[in-house]
């Protein structure tokens, strides 16, 4: 079957820290192994709007190498963030309206959580891919290229029998239940998965840019309350943290050097280090497989504070390892505990100083406004980032949104939270809460704008401190 996958486009991502879409080139090869033919449009790198994108998709207009869209048997469409449903929804309505006919599917982490919501508001796709796609997505292709009936396969939702129970009036939960997907266990063997389709993906591996993304494993064993990864894999039957071997991930990394010159890996494992033992040990036979092969690539990835062992980041650093970036998020305990981080500040500092101590660049999240932040939480936050990296310079370098306020995804504990207390507000497409200082909300609204025109965190904070 002709398939094209779409990715709409994230115009809120920075051109320097777009990558490629893994899940859609995971998704890509497993479909062409059992015989597809697949393409993929990441619209992303192109800026598209939904109504270009779908023209484009369909190969209306300007032509160009990717104009299969129209005889495609199935269109999916990727919904990785939550921000991007509208323009995901009208992408969908776009394809419908120039005509095609064909399967369209969705997929991702905010469809998982949302699917009842999305067949409520929105027509156009036939079904929703709950949880890891691979085997559900190739599942779906083979039934529909032999006329089978698809509308039962374990982790798929028939999106029509889910709208009809809405309509027919049952209320929201019994609709959901009659409608409910049967789980789809997990990829057991993550060494099974052919590895990304890297040429579907050619905005990037074609860039001058010497860095790709790989992922090594799958799922975390943290619970932040803001991270909806646990409930994403945890949902689903099977152990929810897999690693791929050390001599699958060092394959992946070589054919990445040799066909596309890829002198840079970054690593987009949820955790790098897994939990336990099982985690340390994956971690130390992948730096001795880079070594033993003596692939001498620089790499990144992400970690928990409790995870940086000085013993086992001197070996990754011996082996490629240069950047880590921390999940910090505050060094205010209340905060630390508010996002279930199940850290100590001083854990904070400690990881920060192993990794100094070890020459490893760091950089880290902070989420410094959440609904109940104080202005002296504030101010411990900011002073702990100056005393660590030196100057304010050095702040706005390391630290990847300052300004960041708590975001609340669907699947996420903190989501429960807020709508148990009802604080939530606004919609699943971008929920929002009050700040309870007042002080803080306008502090939270004058550094947007001063962030937008470059100005640093800290005068926003002594400009206010002045005035109140
Ligand atoms: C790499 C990454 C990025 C990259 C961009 C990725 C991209 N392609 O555009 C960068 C670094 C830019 C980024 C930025 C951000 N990110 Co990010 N990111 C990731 C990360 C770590 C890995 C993505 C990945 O490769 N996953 C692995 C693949 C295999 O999984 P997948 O993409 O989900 O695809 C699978 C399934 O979902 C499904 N599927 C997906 N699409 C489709 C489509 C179809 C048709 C089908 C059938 C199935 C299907 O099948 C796939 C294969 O199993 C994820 C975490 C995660 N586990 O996914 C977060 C994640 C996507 N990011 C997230 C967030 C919050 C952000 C930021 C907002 C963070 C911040 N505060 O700055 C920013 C947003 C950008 C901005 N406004 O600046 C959240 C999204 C939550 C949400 N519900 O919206 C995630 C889930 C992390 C989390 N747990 O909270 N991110």
């Amino acid at each position: 079957m002709r398939v094209v996958l779409v990715n709409p486009a994230h115009t809120g991502i920075r051109p320097e820290d777009e990558e490629e879409h893994l899940g859609l080139g995971y998704l890509a090869a497993a479909a062409r192994s059992e015989g597809h033919e697949v393409t993929v449009f990441d619209a992303t790198p192109h800026r598209l709007p939904p109504a270009a994108v779908a023209r484009r998709v369909l190969g209306l207009g300007a032509a160009g190498p990717r104009a299969e869209g129209r005889e495609a048997g199935l269109i999916g469409v990727s919904v990785i963030f939550q921000e991007l449903i509208p323009s995901a929804m009208a992408l969908i309505a776009e394809l419908r309206r120039l005509g095609f006919s064909g399967h369209i599917t969705i997929g991702g982490h905010p469809p998982t959580f949302l699917y009842r919501e999305l067949c409520r508001d929105f027509t156009g796709f036939d079904s929703v891919v709950i949880g890891e796609g691979e085997a559900t997505f190739t599942d779906l292709l083979r039934a529909l290229d032999a006329g089978d009936d698809w509308r039962r396969l374990p982790g798929l939702v028939d999106a029509e029998a889910l709208r009809r129970r809405l309509d027919a009036g049952l209320d929201a939960d019994g609709a959901a239940a009659a409608a409910e997907p049967t789980p789809r266990p997990l990829v057991a063997d993550l060494d099974e998965l052919p590895f990304p389709a890297r040429d579907t993906l050619p905005e990037f591996t074609s860039r001058p840019r010497g860095a790709a993304s790989v992922l090594r494993s799958r799922g975390c064993y943290g619970d932040c309350s803001f991270c909806d990864v646990r409930a994403f894999y945890a949902a689903l039957p099977g152990s929810a943290w897999r690693v791929r071997s050390a001599a699958n991930v060092a394959d992946e990394v070589e054919m990445l050097m040799r066909d596309h010159g890829i002198e840079r890996i970054r690593f987009w494992d949820d955790n790098f280090i897994g939990p336990g033992r099982r985690g340390r040990e994956a971690a130390e036979e992948l730096a001795r497989e880079f070594l033993r092969r003596r692939l001498k690539v620089p790499f990144s990835f992400e970690c928990r504070v409790t995870d940086v062992d000085r013993d086992l980041f001197r070996l990754l650093k011996e082996a490629g390892l240069r950047k880590v970036f921390l999940g910090i998020e505050s060094v205010v305990q209340r905060q630390l505990d508010l996002y279930n981080k199940k850290v100590t500040v001083e854990d904070n500092r400690r990881a920060l100083r192993t990794l100094e101590e070890l020459g490893l660049e760091t950089t880290v999240g902070m989420i410094m406004f959440d609904p109940d932040t104080t202005m002296d939480e504030l101010g411990a936050n900011l002073e702990f980032l100056r005393e660590v990296f030196g100057s304010w310079a050095e702040v706005r370098k390391r630290v990847a949104q300052p300004w960041n306020r708590l975001q609340v995804f669907a699947g996420t504990p903190i989501e429960k939270t807020l709508r148990e207390q009802g604080r939530l507000k606004g919609d699943y497409v971008r929920y929002g809460y009050e700040f309870t200082d007042p002080t803080v909300r306008a502090l939270y609204a004058s550094g947007a704008v001063l962030r937008r025109l470059g100005l640093p965190v800290r005068d926003a904070m002594s400009r206010l401190r002045r005035r109140t």
